[in-house]
């Protein structure tokens, strides 16, 4: 007998809801969810596909360990655990706690007790190797609202469903469905805005998905923060900027002004090209649209200022007046009482607050209490105190995602344990001493604590697990709650989680991430406050009585700002000294080597480097390739479908490339995620994407450098966008070369 039961989608950010057809413990279908309030029965294919992930033949079922021949051998999961444990002890006492590691890759972030206990275990440890998937997207955004607002966690969002003139810069929502903003259904809400009589303009050097059904402006890579000094070049030198208001919302505006001064559209078009017109006439319906805002993502994350690209994301919003109002770039609110008092504490106190901790190699700042992965592999690699010896990595696959994987890959080789939590087996943990098999998000209950903030119409929604783990699989933080126990004795921190831990358990009221979710949702917006607030939420509630979710309010609320700058004054600061000096290394030279640049991509079917195995998503065939404006390609007499060679400064690859009008001339997009190398998983995604030069794609990351001197300087980020290339033909005896190499 199957069951429906409504659930949520947890591949990416609009949490779509879901119906998942259950056979007993079998996962047999899913299907959109018509009775979702926001998703309204739209899923993408990732999601749909998602069934054939749990029931994935080659997914992970048992813990595994590597045997001397390098090939994996089946445990149970007691031996796999004292061996693990084990070994740690040896690590840490040897070299101590801060020579142990974690790396969370993206999935993490979607499920709440996985990050939840990762951070909190490798706090209590008191280690620097933290590392995750957001020193390559999206570390910036919260170093940037740790300067202007004094807040890491603050991040605007567009009001989608209130904004007349949105501008999008560096983000491909038709693809992405949407980041740092959960608004499923977005490419309605943004066809909405047009069928209203507003503007979507969409800035990018490729004509995207999303610039294709909305109007396009092309942009050189790597130069979003000229063109946004340029708008505010513009809303000062035309009188529009509202000076008066805009100084009691924000310190610094005369240093802005004059720093802006030197920026005029008619100098930054040299860089941009883009028309100082164009950049005039945009700067003017910002201010005059009522309800305008820009939203940027990846684009403007990933080049060598992104901190700086997004902080003057955010001063353009404030400048033009659209910061914090409806129908602008609001804030969502958690509407937990005391959230900003709480804050401001943890900012003043805490070793987490931006520039407290720096790394050992490249003496980068932590952000929120993680280092940037790209430096994992040296930090592996050059000896000395707190070298790191122990890593584990959950949700990842940071040798197919972070600059260099060669090197990291090699590097891993050096660790004294690797340990892995994984549904598959990948590139990454193909090198590990064990590998755990995970969870899918169908196994485990979840209410996205991360997520609250950014629903562009404010909602809740919590799950129960449809069906049960499968095979041997577990959750991540049950196994974190055994390494917590294993470490107990030999640090007094983690010692007594343990023992708060044991003594909850005997109590009959475990500590889970069920319980913190409950708390948060008792006391935010929409919560029965424990008794306080009459009908109110909690998470049994929202399970029983609104298994589709329940939106909780209209809409965002404007001045949420004075709740969410932390500083004593309440004013934003537009001039951080930090931010200020990034301005100057906005200079290029250019090498006429590499007269190219290179941009990333995502692709509808697939999701960073784990969806290539579903047969669903890869119906049709699947091809990896880079795509290359005609005038480039003529003049390298490439044709469609060639292979070619790229190189940059730091690596070269194979691929074949594909001739398009839909990108900017001197522009190069390549997906990342690929390179699959028979890992042993994943058997179709290291069969597809087969070329003249083999399968599986090739990795793009083996063109960006991990030298913490090619970092961008605040948040450690990678620069993986308008990185200089340059791309020949793969001659014949070339293509036998590289097929040697594979
Ligand atoms: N189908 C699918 N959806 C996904 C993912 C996936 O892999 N596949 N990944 C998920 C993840 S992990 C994330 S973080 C989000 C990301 O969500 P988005 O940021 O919306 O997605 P991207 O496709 O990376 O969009 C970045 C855009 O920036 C453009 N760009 C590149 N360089 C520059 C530049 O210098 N300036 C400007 N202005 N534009 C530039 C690119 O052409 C691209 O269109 O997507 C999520 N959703
Ligand atoms: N060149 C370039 N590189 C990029 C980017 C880019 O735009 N360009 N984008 C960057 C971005 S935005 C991101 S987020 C990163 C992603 O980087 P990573 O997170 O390191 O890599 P993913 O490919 O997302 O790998 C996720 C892994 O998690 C596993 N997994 C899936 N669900 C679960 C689960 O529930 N539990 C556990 N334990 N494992 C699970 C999958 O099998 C897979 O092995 O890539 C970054 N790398
Ligand atoms: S857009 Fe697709 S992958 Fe993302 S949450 Fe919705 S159904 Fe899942
Ligand atoms: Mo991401």
């Amino acid at each position: 007998m199957t069951q429906d039961k409504p659930t949520y989608c947890r591949i990416c950010e609009p949490l779509c809801g879901m119906i998942a057809t259950v056979d007993g413990d079998r996962l047999v279908s899913l299907r959109p969810d018509k009775d979702h309030p926001l998703s309204k029965g739209f899923a993408c294919p990732k999601g749909i596909a998602f069934a054939e992930i749990v029931n994935d033949p080659d997914r992970l079922r048992h813990p595994l360990r590597r045997r001397p021949d390098g090939d994996f051998e089946q445990i149970s999961w007691d031996t796999a655990l004292a061996e693990i444990s084990d070994r740690l002890l040896r690590v840490q006492r040897a070299r101590g706690n801060g020579s142990i590691g974690w790396y969370f890759g993206n999935p993490a972030t979607f499920s709440t007790g996985h990050t939840l206990w990762t951070g909190i275990f490798m706090s209590l440890l008191g280690t620097p190797h933290v590392y995750s998937a957001g020193s390559q997207d999206v570390n910036n955004r919260f170093v940037a609202s740790h300067f202007l607002y004094g807040n890491p966690v603050a991040a605007p969002i567009p009001d989608i469903n209130r904004v007349d003139y949105l501008m999008i810069i560096g983000a491909n929502p038709v693809v992405s469905h949407g980041s740092v903003m959960t608004s499923p259904r977005i490419r309605d809400g943004l066809h909405a805005i047009t069928a209203r009589g507003g503007t979507v303009l969409v800035v990018d050097p490729r004509h995207t998905e999303t610039a294709r059904e909305f109007d396009w402006l092309p942009i050189t890579p790597d130069t979003d923060a000229l063109f946004l000094l340029s708008l505010l070049h513009v809303m000062f030198d035309e009188g529009l900027a509202g000076e008066d208001r805009l100084r009691q919302r924000a310190r610094g505006v005369d240093e802005l002004k004059a720093t802006v001064a030197a920026y005029a559209p008619e100098v930054t078009a040299v860089r941009t090209d883009i028309p100082p017109e164009r950049v005039r006439e945009i700067a003017r319906s910002l201010v005059s649209t009522e309800r305008a805002a820009v939203y940027g993502r990846v684009g403007t994350s990933l080049g060598r200022t992104g901190t700086l690209t997004t902080a003057l994301l955010d001063m353009v919003n404030l400048v033009a007046g659209n910061l914090d109002v409806v129908g602008g770039s609001m804030f969502g609110d958690l509407g937990i009482p005391g959230q900003r008092v709480g804050v401001a504490a943890l900012q003043r106190v805490s070793r987490f607050a931006w520039g407290r901790r720096r790394s050992r190699v490249g003496n980068m700042p932590q952000v929120l209490g993680t280092a940037p992965a790209s430096l994992m592999a040296k930090e592996i690699t050059t000896p000395g105190k707190g070298q790191l010896r122990a890593l584990f990595v959950s949700a990842g696959n940071p040798v197919l995602s972070v600059p260099n994987g060669d090197e990291l890959r090699a590097a891993l080789d050096e660790l004294d344990l690797l340990v892995s939590l994984d549904i598959y087996r990948n590139e990454t943990n193909a090198r590990a001493d064990y590998i755990l098999p995970a969870t899918t998000m169908y196994e485990r209950e979840d209410f996205l604590l991360p997520f609250q903030a950014l629903f562009t119409t404010p909602f809740k929604q919590a799950t129960e697990a449809v069906i049960p783990p499968q095979g041997e699989a577990r959750e991540e933080w049950t196994v974190i709650n055994e390494l917590i126990g294993a470490l107990a004795r030999r640090h007094p921190l983690v010692g007594g989680l343990h023992l708060g831990n044991v003594i909850a358990r005997r109590l009959g009221c475990p500590i889970t991430p069920r319980v913190v979710s409950d708390l948060v949702i008792r006391l935010g917006l929409g919560g029965d406050r424990f008794g306080f607030r009459r009908g109110g939420l909690s998470y049994r509630k929202l399970v029983e009585e609104h298994p589709h979710g329940v939106v909780v309010a209209d809409g965002l609320a404007p001045g949420q700002l004075s709740k969410t700058v932390t500083f004593a004054d309440r004013r934003i600061r537009l001039a951080a000294p930090e931010i200020m000096s990034e301005i100057g290394r906005l200079g290029v030279e250019r090498d006429e080597r590499y007269p190219l640049l290179l941009i990333g991509m995502r692709e509808i079917r697939s999701e960073n480097s784990w969806q290539h195995n579903a047969p669903m998503l890869l119906r049709g065939g699947r091809s990896h390739a880079a795509r290359m404006h005609p005038d480039d390609a003529t003049a390298r007499g490439l044709g469609e479908g060639d292979l070619v060679t790229v190189a940059s400064r730091h690596g070269r690859i194979s691929l074949p490339v594909t001739v398009t009008e839909d990108i900017k001339p001197g522009v190069v997009a390549i997906p990342h995620g690929w390179g699959h190398n028979g890992s042993g998983g994943w058997t179709r995604a290291n069969a597809a994407a087969e070329n003249d030069l083999g399968a599986g794609g090739v990795n793009v990351n083996a063109l960006i450098s991990s030298d913490p001197a090619d970092l961008e300087r605040l948040a450690g980020m990678a620069n993986m966008t308008g990185v200089p290339i340059q791309v020949s033909a793969l001659t014949a005896d070339r293509a036998v070369n590289e097929m040697a190499e594979y």
